[in-house]
Order: structure tokens, then sequence, then C-alpha cells
């Protein structure tokens, strides 16, 4: 049986006392939900499934430095490590995306009016679900954040002597590793999404939520390849959705889609 969120999560006690676990009633929240968002940034998703629940929030912008492209200082002030996204929800406090994405959906996702975007709990599509939910910061992510580091190493400013050695070694560091540990995840997702509509079935799910950034992230760091079709369509079927064009309009710009 799922637990109860403990007390010092920031519960009000009134609001969840007689609740059935886990699931709650929109009815009964009290507090508005804040997105701590960063422009061209992970945090677009948590927007995107807030939309596709139809739950109202806040979204407290910070923008990157337009150098270093990292958050400003300010944002360590929500969460230690200052980076997006992060949610307050009441005395909540919750960072990483995929925690915040089943907190969001465990807490509101079958209440009245709210769309149901996880399968059943202890079903084998839950464990489903709960894979892409984990794969996609936990295994996806790493290659793609490797290649955008080499990426970069290759165009930063360096003493000319010491230029093609770097690239030297980008490039070896590319060839050997990234480029085809890239081509393993997405061919593995294609054929995934060969067998299915959606990432866990014929549902859509917020593990689909969770998986849109890498895969934008891959279409914008190298494109998907003519050899991806279901890939490429499942970009556009996710940005044809209203919720995501909603979340667009609150985030602001989102230039990684690009
Ligand atoms: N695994 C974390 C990653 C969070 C993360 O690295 N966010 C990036 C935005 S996509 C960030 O805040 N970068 C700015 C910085 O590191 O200063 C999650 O999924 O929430």
């Amino acid at each position: 049986m799922p637990q109860r969120l403990p007390a010092q999560w920031g519960s009000d006690a009134s609001t969840h006392s007689s609740d059935p676990p886990r699931r709650h009633s929109l009815k009964k929240v009290t507090f508005m939900i804040v997105v701590h968002h960063l422009n061209n940034s992970r945090s677009q998703r948590v927007l995107w499934l807030l939309e596709e629940l139809g739950l109202p929030y806040e979204v407290k912008r910070y923008a990157r430095d337009s150098e270093t492209m990292l958050a400003p200082p300010e944002l360590r002030a929500v969460h230690p490590l200052g980076k997006s996204p992060v949610l307050t929800d009441g005395k909540l406090t919750l960072a990483e995306s995929g925690a915040i994405i089943e907190y969001l959906v465990e807490m509101y996702g079958n209440a009245e009016s709210c769309a149901m975007l996880s399968p059943e709990h202890g079903t084998t599509d839950y464990l489903r679900y709960r894979y892409w939910l984990h794969y996609a910061e936990g295994s996806l992510m790493s290659p793609l954040l490797l290649k955008l580091v080499f990426d970069k190493i290759e165009t930063s400013p360096m003493p000319f002597f010491v230029k093609p050695i770097a690239r030297a070694i980008s490039g070896k560091a590319k060839s050997s590793f990234i480029t085809p540990q890239i081509a393993t995840h997405l061919d593995y997702m294609e054929a995934e999404l060969g067998k299915n509509l959606w990432f866990v079935g014929e549902n859509f799910s917020a593990a689909d939520v969770q998986l849109s950034f890498p895969l934008e992230a891959a279409a914008a760091r190298g494109g998907l390849g003519a050899s991806r079709p279901m890939l490429t369509a499942f970009l556009r079927r996710i940005h044809d959705r209203p919720a995501y064009q909603r979340a667009l309009e609150r985030g602001g710009t989102y230039s990684i889609m690009k």
C-alpha cells in the first residue's frame, strides 16, 4: 500500500488528514504550486506536466548566465544545488525533475478534473513507467551531457597551440564513446516506440513528459537521423499537444526545441 507523505515534507495536516494515502482531492488543496523555472531547461517539462494535469501554478523565472549558461545564484536560496527545476508546494521544496514528476502525478494525478498520467500501481505497466522515468536522467542524459561538454571544449577560446590537442582529445572521446553511446540509446528508444504509441504503452503518461527533454536535446545536438522516424514522430506528437503549447506560453522561449 502506498505510504502517506511524511509530515516534515510540509503537508498541511488539515489538508491531508482523511485522504486515501498519496492521492489527494484537488478540492482540498489550498496552497499554490510554484515552479522555479530556468530558461531553456528541464523545468519546461514540469510546466508541461502541470498543464496536462490542469493544475494551477505559478512560475518564478530565472535566467541563465549568457556566457556560462549556469543558473543565477538566487536559485541556491531555493535549493542548495541551485539547479532547475525546483518545485515548492506549500512548505514542501522538491528538486529533481523525475522526483517532481512522480510527486505531482501521485499527489494530484487522479484528483477530480485532473488527468491520470501513470498506470496503476502493482502492474507491469507501472514498472515500465517507473523504468522510463528513471532512465531519462539516469542513463540517457549522461552521454548527451558529455556531448555538450566536449562540443563546448572544441569551441572554447584557448591558446592556439593547445587547440589541436584539445580538439584531438575531444574528437577521440566523441568518436570512441559518446557518439556510439548516444546512437545505442536512440536506436533502443526507436525500437521501443515501434511497439507502442507511447513509451509505456498505448496511453500517454508522465514518462513521455520526462523523456521529452533528452529527446529534444538529442534532436538539437546532432539530430535524430532519418533512421529514427518513431522518435521524430514522437517529438512532433508531443509538440502538438495543447498542454505543451500552453506550457511554452507560460515558460517563455525554449530554444532546445530547435
Ligand atoms: N537531474 C536533474 C538535473 C538538473 C539540472 O542540471 N538542471 C539544469 C537545467 S537543464 C540546470 O539547472 N543548469 C544550470 C546550472 O547547473 O547552473 C533534474 O532532472 O532535475
